[in-house]
């Protein structure tokens, strides 16, 4: 492929060396590990083999939490980098990534006690221990504040009742940060292991959309949890929405990445098919849809990367990172809508990466808040009035 020009606001120069040294890192995984084998993983909807432990290897697994505990200690921006390289490969990818080091190991490390913290952190990190977060419900997606799943008081410890779904690594998890209401109405965060008499973890198949991933149900029938299972230190539904603001903030990047790779593919395509005895890229309609790509995915690496500064420190909102995972997921979309159509029937199969990410994105467009409920947390916020009450 041409090298194009993905830059054009010249945002490179807002990077540091390490960063940039990061995102290379990254990429080069990408093209040596995930792009030669992530068609045939999707098409036999199957996992890429040893993927945790690979992302593991490369620091891709909590690159924020701090070294004392497994973790790279690096910055925000490092952390959205990463995602935007991973997700250039497959959602899929960054969604592993995504779970165990914004969901998983993010409440163990912010909300954990001093114990749960060197027990699972390190692991974790390694991609030697594989996490899942239950938060939504058959009966309470976009409302998980409704949630069902309960935590009664047993002795000196609880049992655990109820079920979580849509479960990204459900299937596969070895521990599982699941959130319940405890007897008095309050949400508590648990961890629940892999083993645990009466937790029981269905595989959701047939899916079209990251068909390399494993998503599954966490099913709880009177799990015994001990009280040094629960996080001690988060009450309420701050706890699994402040994780969510962490993965919302990496998907904004993410997305980016799944943009650029349909984005570059198309323009060398472009280049190279001929119709009426010129390029397709010659003719005006085709790079009217170009040069708006490019457009939308430089506004949205504007956003991500004040996200990333805002973010460094400690000033980014919910809000601001609801209106970027937003913009960026639906842009990313629109990207791979258009690029679909520019390459004709070629953007259907998979020798290109364009249907793939296409599909990827139709998940990502609803999960970790659907586009709709974040345009209504910027409604909230300009108006001050709640429409979900
Ligand atoms: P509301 O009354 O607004 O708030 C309840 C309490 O929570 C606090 N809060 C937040 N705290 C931190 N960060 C945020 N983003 C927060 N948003 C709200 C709030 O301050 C309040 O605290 P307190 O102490 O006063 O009680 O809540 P609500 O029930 O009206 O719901 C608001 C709503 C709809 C925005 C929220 O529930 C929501 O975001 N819904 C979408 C659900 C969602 O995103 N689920 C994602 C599940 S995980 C997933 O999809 C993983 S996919 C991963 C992958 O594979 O990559
Ligand atoms: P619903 O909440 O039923 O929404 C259906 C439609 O109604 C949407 O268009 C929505 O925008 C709209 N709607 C809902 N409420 C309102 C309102 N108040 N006003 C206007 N419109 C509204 N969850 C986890 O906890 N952990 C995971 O690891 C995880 N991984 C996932 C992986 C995949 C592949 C998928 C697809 C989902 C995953 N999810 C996970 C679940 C995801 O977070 C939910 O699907 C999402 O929050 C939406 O919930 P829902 O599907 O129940 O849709």
């Amino acid at each position: 492929m041409a090298p194009i020009n993905t830059d054009y606001y010249q945002i490179d120069d807002l990077l540091s060396e390490e960063q940039k040294l990061i995102r290379q890192s990254v990429r080069e995984f990408v093209d040596s590990e995930i792009k030669p084998i992530i068609d045939a993983a999707a098409q036999c909807h199957e996992e890429i083999p040893y993927l945790m432990k690979k992302l593991g290897s490369i620091g891709a697994l909590g690159p924020y939490i701090p070294e004392a505990y497994g973790g790279a200690g690096l910055d925000q921006i490092s952390y959205g980098l990463i995602m935007q390289e991973l997700e250039a490969g497959d959602s899929a990818v960054r969604s592993a990534a995504s779970v165990q080091s914004s969901l998983v190991m993010f409440p163990i490390f912010t909300y954990g006690s001093e114990e749960q913290k060197q027990t699972y952190l390190p692991g974790l990190a390694k991609g030697d221990i594989i996490g899942a977060f239950g938060l939504t419900e058959p009966n309470h997606g976009s409302d998980p504040s409704n949630m069902e799943t309960g935590l009664s008081k047993d002795g000196e410890g609880y049992r655990l009742n109820g079920a979580k779904m849509w479960i990204t690594n459900a299937p596969v998890c070895d521990i599982a940060v699941v959130w319940a209401k405890d007897d008095k109405g309050k949400v508590r965060g648990v961890i629940v292991q892999r083993g645990m008499k009466g937790f029981s973890s269905p595989e959701t198949v047939n899916k079209w959309s990251l068909r390399a991933s494993r998503t599954g149900e966490l099913v709880f029938d009177n799990v015994y949890i001990a009280k040094e299972d629960v996080l001690p230190n988060v009450e309420g539904m701050r706890g699994p929405l402040s994780c969510l603001n962490s993965a919302r903030y990496g998907i904004s990047w993410g997305a980016i990445g799944a943009a650029l790779d349909c984005y570059k593919t198309t323009v060398n395509y472009a280049l190279e098919r001929t119709q009426f005895g010129k390029p397709i890229a010659g003719f005006q309609l085709q790079q009217k849809k170009l040069a708006e790509m490019l457009s939308e995915i430089t506004k949205a690496q504007l956003l991500s990367w004040r996200l990333g500064v805002l973010k460094n420190e400690g000033k980014a909102s919910p809000q601001q990172i609801s209106m970027a995972k937003r913009n960026n997921v639906y842009m990313a979309l629109e990207v791979a809508r258009e690029c679909r159509q520019i390459m004709g029937a070629m953007g259907i199969v998979g020798d290109y990466p364009i249907m793939r990410h296409m599909m990827n994105l139709e998940s990502v467009i609803t999960y970790e808040g659907t586009h709709d409920i974040h345009l209504l947390i910027t409604g909230h916020d300009i108006t001050g009035i709640s429409s979900f009450l």
